[in-house]
């Protein structure tokens, strides 16, 4: 983490703290969002609608009064292993900005998927800026390296935090 400012540092440390085990892959992604911090936020915040910044997901149904525990059935779209994800929500902190999220069941191969995503303010070129922070921990499935799982999520969390990036700027203009 050479290349990480002495506050992403502190972010990491107090809120994506993931105790990987032997057959699991962990890893961790930042993105700079030109947009205020709350923006960002109220976009990342809706459990109950993952397709705001989403592209993979096309329907998103939640059980539930959007508490901790609640589970929302995502449908993604076609051209994806996989169409459903059964989710649930682990932890929304409105102060801190901390989201966190497990995947608990679904037609794909992510077992034990839990991921933590946090938003921070900070001033890009003398403007209210985001950093996001996401990280998960997952299984690695039976006839996967460490690195290929590791590499597939990261692909999926890139595209994620890429439209929540496109969506949040656009909304900033
Ligand atoms: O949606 C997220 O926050 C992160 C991921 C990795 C979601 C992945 C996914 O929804 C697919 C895009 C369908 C890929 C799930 C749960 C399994 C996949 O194989």
């Amino acid at each position: 983490m050479g290349d990480l400012v002495g506050a992403e540092k502190e972010y990491i440390r107090r809120h994506h703290n993931h105790a990987a085990a032997e057959n699991q892959c962990t890893s961790l992604l930042i993105k700079h969002i030109r947009a205020p911090v709350h923006l960002v936020w109220s976009l990342v915040r809706r459990f109950d609608q993952p397709q705001k910044y989403k592209p993979f997901v096309s329907r998103c149904i939640v059980q539930g009064d959007l508490g901790i525990g609640s589970l929302r059935e995502v449908n993604v779209k076609s051209g994806l292993p996989a169409t459903t994800s059964f989710e649930r929500l682990e932890l929304l902190d409105d102060n801190e900005h901390v989201l966190s999220i497990r995947i608990v069941g679904g037609d794909h191969r992510l077992r034990n998927y839990s991921s933590i995503l946090s938003v921070h303010p900070e001033i890009i070129e003398g403007r209210p800026g985001t950093i996001v922070i996401e990280s998960f921990v997952v299984d690695v499935p039976e006839g996967n390296t460490k690195d290929e799982t590791c590499y597939f999520v990261e692909a999926l969390i890139k595209c994620n935090l890429k439209s929540l990036a496109e969506v949040s700027e656009r909304l900033a203009v």
